[in-house]
């Protein structure tokens, strides 16, 4: 590795020890940026890069509630907000029994050149919980959103950072989380959360919007190569929010899309994925992907665990969690013919796997780029409550349709300038770096 980068690198292995989801996001950008150093000196001049590994700052705080049977249960919350050259913190909050800090760090990181790479007036921020909704009634849900809103309320604002969903925080939880806000502040600061519902602040298209996005994305990547959904075989993974609205707009493309999973599992539908029934089990029921397959039994099966890339596919769409993409599995893709890959989730390809696609000459996109719709949308929702006003299904989609071709075209071009094209990896990350770190320097030392 550059020299220069070598020595902000161990810089941040030693301050964050263990935190090996953040060391490798940030070995992720760090890989694009050696031609961006040579080019801007003024960056390493004024440790753009050791600042912008290290957040502004780092919440953590007791998240005490009380569970059904009257006991009393304690989680850890987190938020990183950490960078705000381009706007207020913005970024989602996850709860999943896997978070620390060191993935609220990931993915915070990755949110400062996603958020970025939209174009929009936002920073970059994260946070979540330890918290594991599954199993628990309505009520608890409530409970716990309502104590992390109690002591997270203080950092927040419109104009200082605003929080959205991510795995675990969906409309419902958006909902208790702002209900809290309101209460405690006495103010209705619609701007402060994005992902609300459309009678009280939220924005049409904002739920469809990530899914949507990376389908999108993939469309403008297939079009360099004149092809176009119609008639691909696509696998996804995951079957929450980003993954549903995925499997939707690639088979309103003319896609047959194949598998959903979960943690459990993955189905195999060769009818194409009923969207309409995985929608009942998923969000309506919150019950398991087994049970899609015992309720199509003509065309669909449950594979009870397993790797969902064992299922032969021309386009796919990781759209779980970071790291459920391995080498292995890349390999398998490729040898079944994959021609574009783009990464609904955060981080879901290691990344042997992101340089399996790119020595195959697989179209690949980054989640940076390729899932940014979400933030982006979430930027219009900010927008409307900043006017008052709230826009149509059509004109927002439109608006979002505009914002990924538009990334599309960013990191493109920005590859070509840059002496890789067709890498869509270096196009987002030096895209997304340069605008932030031109900020940054424009701002000063602070
Ligand atoms: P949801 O909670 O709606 O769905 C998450 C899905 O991923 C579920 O099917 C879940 O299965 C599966 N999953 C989660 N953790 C694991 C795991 N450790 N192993 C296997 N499967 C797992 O979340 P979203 O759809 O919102 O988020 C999915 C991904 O997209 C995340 O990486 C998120 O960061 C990213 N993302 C989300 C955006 C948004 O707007 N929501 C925007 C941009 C990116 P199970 O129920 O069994 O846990
Ligand atoms: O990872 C992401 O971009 C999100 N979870 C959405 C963030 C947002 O603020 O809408």
């Amino acid at each position: 590795m550059d020299t220069r980068l070598e020595a902000v690198r161990s810089i941040v292995l030693d301050r964050n020890p263990g935190e090996g989801e953040f060391h490798q996001a940030v070995d992720e950008v760090f890989a694009s940026l050696v031609a961006v150093l040579d080019k801007h000196p003024e960056f390493a001049e004024a440790s753009i890069l050791e600042r912008i590994c290290e957040p502004e700052r780092q919440i953590i705080f007791r998240v005490p509630w009380v569970d059904d049977t009257g006991k009393v249960q304690i989680n850890r919350g987190f938020r990183v907000e950490f960078n705000s050259a381009l706007g207020p913190f913005k970024g989602g909050l996850r709860f999943h029994p896997s978070v620390y800090q060191g993935i609220i760090k990931f993915l915070g990181f990755e949110q400062i050149f996603k958020n970025a790479l939209t174009g929009m007036p936002i920073g970059g921020g994260k946070g979540g919980a330890d918290f594991d909704p599954r199993g628990r009634s309505e009520g608890e849900i409530m409970r716990f959103c309502q104590s992390f809103m109690t002591e997270l309320y203080r950092h927040l604002g419109e104009y200082t950072d605003v929080p959205a969903g991510d795995i675990g925080v969906g409309g419902r939880e958006i909902g208790f989380l702002f209900g809290q806000y309101k209460r405690i502040t006495n103010r209705y600061e619609s701007g402060v959360l994005t992902g609300k519902g459309t009678s009280w602040g939220g924005s049409l298209v904002r739920p469809e919007a990530t899914g949507y996005g990376t389908v999108l994305f993939t469309q403008e990547m297939l079009r360099t190569r004149k092809q176009t959904f119609d008639g691909q075989r696509v696998a996804v993974s995951g079957s929450g929010n980003v993954a549903l609205h995925a499997i939707v707009k690639a088979q309103e493309l003319g896609a047959k899309v194949v598998t959903a999973s979960d943690s459990s599992g993955f189905v195999v539908d060769e009818a194409g994925i009923d969207v309409d029934l995985l929608s009942q089990i998923k969000e309506v029921e919150r019950g398991r992907i087994g049970e899609y397959a015992e309720r199509r039994q003509e065309t669909a099966k449950f594979v009870d665990g397993g790797s969902v890339w064992d299922v032969d596919a021309t386009v796919a769409l990781p759209c779980a969690t970071q790291n459920e993409l391995l080498e292995e599995d890349a390999v398998k893709l490729v040898k079944s013919g994959v021609t574009a890959v783009a990464e609904g989730a955060n981080m879901p390809c290691t990344s042997k796997a992101a340089d399996v696609f790119h020595d195959a000459g697989v179209l690949f996109g980054p989640g940076k780029a390729a899932n940014a719709g979400g933030v982006a949308t979430s930027a219009l929702e900010m927008q409307q409550n900043a006017s008052r006003d709230s826009w149509t299904f059509e004109y927002t989609e439109e608006r979002l349709t505009d914002i990924m071709v538009g990334i599309h075209d960013r990191c493109a071009t920005t590859a070509d300038e840059y002496g890789q094209p067709g890498n869509y990896v270096a196009g987002a990350n030096i895209s997304g770096f340069v605008r932030v770190a031109d900020a940054m320097l424009a701002q000063g030392v602070i």
